[in-house]
């Protein structure tokens, strides 16, 4: 038997068992992953601590070593599969605040990026803050956001990008909404990790948002300002 399989997770002070759980997700464990989600959970931790220092904290790790040619695209999707196994946990507890709903979005990853897991993780904290989020998912060309938005007439329009070759594109949807005359209709908002606040204005996005949690205080800011000025 290995060491690792002498590992009990629960008998591991909060400290190594998050340093576990990088370690879990690195090797692409969901079930760990899931068990580790729970534990700390029982522990008192919040849903949102648990997504940020644990599990996001575990990608970026990957993430690193990734960029460095030490992990590949298959150990990737594995890590990938551990960390939505255990978002999958925290998504109904995120849901769960009882916030009143304050707009709606519709959001999806650009054409040509498969890359989903900061998307899923906007709309979840998106849902907690009581937003109603429609999320069309990955590889979306511009007629897919646009179909979206006239079927579901959303406050936001939310991107997300995390390669430089299809950030771009989201320029492309804009300039379309432009073309069309009803770019004024949405606020746009844009994230992922090659984006800054530059790029966000030179695309003529409404905001750049580094993270979930500043999304969600950006849209909720946006759209009281948009109901203020109905109202005024
Ligand atoms: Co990819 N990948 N990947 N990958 N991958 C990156 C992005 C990369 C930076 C890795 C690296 O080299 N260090 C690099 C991009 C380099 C570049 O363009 N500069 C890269 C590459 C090169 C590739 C491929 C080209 C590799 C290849 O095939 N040779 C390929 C491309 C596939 C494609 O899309 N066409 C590829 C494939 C994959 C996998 C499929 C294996 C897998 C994706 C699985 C999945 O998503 N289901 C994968 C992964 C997992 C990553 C890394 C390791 C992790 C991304 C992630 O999930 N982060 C990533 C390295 C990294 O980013 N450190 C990498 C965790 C997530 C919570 O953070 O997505 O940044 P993030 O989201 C944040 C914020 O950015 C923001 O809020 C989120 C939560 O806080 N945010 C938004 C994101 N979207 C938002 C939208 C908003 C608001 C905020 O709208 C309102």
């Amino acid at each position: 038997m290995s060491d690792e399989e002498d590992i009990v997770l629960s008998e591991l002070n909060d400290e190594e068992l998050v340093e576990q759980m990088f370690d879990d997700l690195y090797d692409g464990l969901k079930e760990e992953i899931e068990e580790g989600v729970n534990i700390l959970l029982e522990r008192g931790w919040t849903p949102y601590d648990i997504l940020t220092k644990a599990l996001v904290g575990g990608m970026t790790v990957v993430g690193h070593d990734f960029r460095d040619g030490i992990l590949f695209v298959p150990e990737v999707l594995l890590a990938a599969n551990a960390m939505k196994g255990g978002m999958f946990i925290l998504k109904p507890l995120l849901a769960e605040t009882g916030a009143p709903r304050v707009g709606k979005m519709v959001i999806g990853t650009v054409k040509g990026d498969i890359h989903d897991i900061g998307k899923n993780l906007v709309s979840m904290m998106m849902e907690g803050a009581g937003f109603e989020v429609v999320d069309i998912g990955i590889n979306n060309p511009v007629e897919n956001y646009l179909e979206a938005l006239d079927t579901e007439q959303p406050d936001i329009l939310g991107m997300s990008a995390l390669l430089t070759t299809t950030m771009p594109y989201m320029k492309v949807v804009i300039d379309t909404l432009i073309e069309q005359g009803r770019r004024d209709d949405y606020i746009v908002l844009v994230g992922g990790a090659p984006l800054n606040e530059e790029f966000g204005k030179a695309i003529g996005a409404d905001a750049y948002c580094r993270d979930a949690a500043v999304a969600v205080e950006t849209a909720k800011d946006f759209v009281s300002r948009k109901h203020n000025q109905l109202a005024g």
